[in-house]
């Protein structure tokens, strides 16, 4: 296990055949859907400290807000989530579609969810409520054959003497202290503990590796070993790659080929609960980004953050609700499935299971005929939201498919037609795909143009370092319509890209197709399109020199 090519994996675990990891990890690439909840005693001031809005999440409430550990340790008192009904919690997990769930058994905060030994700052001794959330969840998983798995904070946390804090601490005389001495005393403890008292469990989650190395992420790996089969995240530190990759609050716009990845996000703008935070994201949205993130490889693990009370707030139950109708119909097209072999579909996304496409149709096509860059013949084609399963007829033409579809779509958010099809797929590749390309300047041998265009998450076009614009070229094998532009920028937090074009080249001359500021991770945008062989970013402003994963250019109908 953990063999993901890491030095210290290497070093320190068991290797694990190439069998034996897929075995590990296939209930979980089947899931692909699962439930994050952010649960702690930062539900009690619910985002108000001291009569005032704190900005910012919900959890981080105590750092931001800059309250002292005594004073935090009050609302421990007050939390009392009589309503709290762990049945009641999987159940709306399961009927949302959801096959795993992933709740904080102890956040930067420093508060356990469950009833510790290792410190008595914990749900079962600081509370009135005198009860072990994290038991009753795993019986209530168990039962409803959700599998069930824990996220601990192991290196920031504002109660323990010596446990990080991003930004540094604010209330000395309570958090100062050895880091080392924190993660033998507290952290590895409670990471035991919490392998060891509940069962099977699923998945860990680390979280923020703030100050950890690889000797400290080592103290870990014997613990890790308590659960064989374990899925560990990323973020543990140390360079522990772990089993998956974790995007959070954005869907890669190409997919993380190559690794296993889950998307987290929050329903609205916080993970654990504030009173006032009302920005939901709609149900419409979250379905399509389902379906987004299957079609890139992803799992997505949407969170929910309940109230002091034990009540996961009704926007999310609403939301998930409408999710599970969706999945009730469509979910074939999502457990197991594996990325559609388009790079891109302007009318919605695809999921593939062996000989089966799936085409998860956002924008239902006018006058019936839906346009499909592939080649092959279809056995049979027909919606998931027909029962009748009757057949809807299909006609190949060079590179694109067309199906007839019915005038109105079963679904206006996300109409899913399955499709078995003949052969390998044969689909429309982007022509950037490949490239060696052309580049302004590069920052070595490692860095050059063609990384952009290679497909890999490992690698980047990087500018020179002292450039703060320049420009990454690619040229076609011939000229294509081109209406659509996915782009993964490599930059830290805050910086990057804040100004640029995508140009293509008529004649001598460089036309703009698309402007923009920034691009980050998640960029997609469709332009109109235009028929051109020489396209180019061309950054004109960047905070560091800028450095693009991905550039994919795609053809249009
Ligand atoms: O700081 C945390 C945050 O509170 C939340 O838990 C998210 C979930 O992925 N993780 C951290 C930020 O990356």
């Amino acid at each position: 296990m953990f063999c993901a090519g890491a030095a210290l994996a290497q070093q320190s675990l068991v290797q694990e055949t190439k069998e034996q990891h897929e075995a590990r990890m296939a209930w979980w690439k089947d899931a692909r859907f699962g439930m994050f909840i952010h649960w702690g005693i930062y539900s009690v001031p619910a985002g108000t400290y001291d009569g005032k809005q704190i900005p910012g999440i919900g959890e981080w409430i105590m750092n931001r807000g800059k309250i002292p550990v005594a004073r935090y340790a009050e609302y421990a008192k007050e939390f009392n989530p009589v309503e709290f009904n762990a049945d009641a919690w999987v159940n709306i997990a399961k009927n949302a579609g959801m096959k795993y769930i992933v709740i904080t058994s102890k956040h930067h905060d420093g508060f356990a969810m469950f009833h510790s030994e290792t410190s008595s700052y914990n749900i079962y001794d600081a509370t009135p409520f005198k009860r072990d959330p994290i038991a009753e969840l795993t019986a209530a998983c168990k039962k409803a054959g959700i599998r069930f798995g824990l996220y601990y904070s192991q290196a920031q946390d504002w109660h323990h003497r010596g446990g990080a804090a991003n930004g540094g601490h604010w209330d000395p005389a309570a958090q100062d202290g050895s880091f080392d001495d924190y993660l033998d005393k507290i952290a590895v403890p409670q990471v035991r503990e919490i392998l060891t008292k509940y069962g099977p469990i699923s998945v860990l989650w680390f979280d923020t590796p703030t100050n950890m190395t690889k000797e400290r992420a080592e103290k870990f790996i014997p613990v890790l070993k308590l659960q064989p089969q374990i899925i560990v995240n990323n973020r543990l530190g140390g360079g522990f790659e772990g089993d998956l990759s974790t995007p959070e609050q954005y869907i890669p716009a190409t997919g993380i080929p190559g690794k296993d990845w889950e998307t987290c996000m929050t329903m609205n703008d916080t993970w654990g609960y504030k009173s006032y935070d009302d920005h939901w994201k709609s149900s419409d949205d979250l379905i399509q980004k389902i379906s987004d993130i299957a079609s890139k490889g992803g799992n997505f693990l949407l969170n929910v953050g309940p109230t002091s009370k034990g009540v996961i707030p009704q926007p999310s139950v609403d939301r998930l609700a409408t999710m599970g109708k969706w999945m009730k119909v469509n979910s074939e097209a999502i457990y197991g499935s594996s990325p559609g072999p388009f790079s891109y579909l302007q009318w919605g996304r695809a999921t593939r299971k062996g000989d089966m496409l799936y085409l998860h149709v956002f924008n239902w096509p006018a006058g019936g005929k839906l346009k499909v860059p592939l080649q092959n013949k279809v056995t049979t084609a027909y919606l998931l939201a027909d029962a009748s399963k009757k057949k809807l007829s299909t006609k190949n033409e060079g590179d694109w498919l067309t199906i007839n579809v019915p005038a109105t779509a079963p679904d206006s958010v996300d109409s899913v037609i399955s499709m078995r099809i003949e052969g390998a797929p044969v689909a429309l590749k982007s022509p950037s795909a490949g490239k060696s390309g052309a580049a302004s300047s590069t920052a070595g041998p490692d860095f050059g143009p063609e990384k952009a265009f290679d497909g890999s998450p490992d690698s980047r076009w990087k500018a020179a370092g002292d450039q703060r614009s320049g420009w990454l070229e690619v040229t076609f094998d011939k000229p294509a319509k081109i209406g659509h532009a996915s782009m993964v920028e490599n930059a830290g937090r805050g910086q990057g890209i804040r100004k640029f074009r995508l140009e293509y080249k008529d004649g001598s001359e460089w036309k703009p197709a698309l402007e923009g500021t920034t691009i980050g991770r998640a960029f997609s945008k469709e332009f109109t399109p235009v028929v051109a062989e020489t396209f180019r970013l061309n950054v004109l402003e960047s905070t560091v020199a800028p450095q693009i994963d991905e550039l994919q250019l795609d053809i249009v109908p």
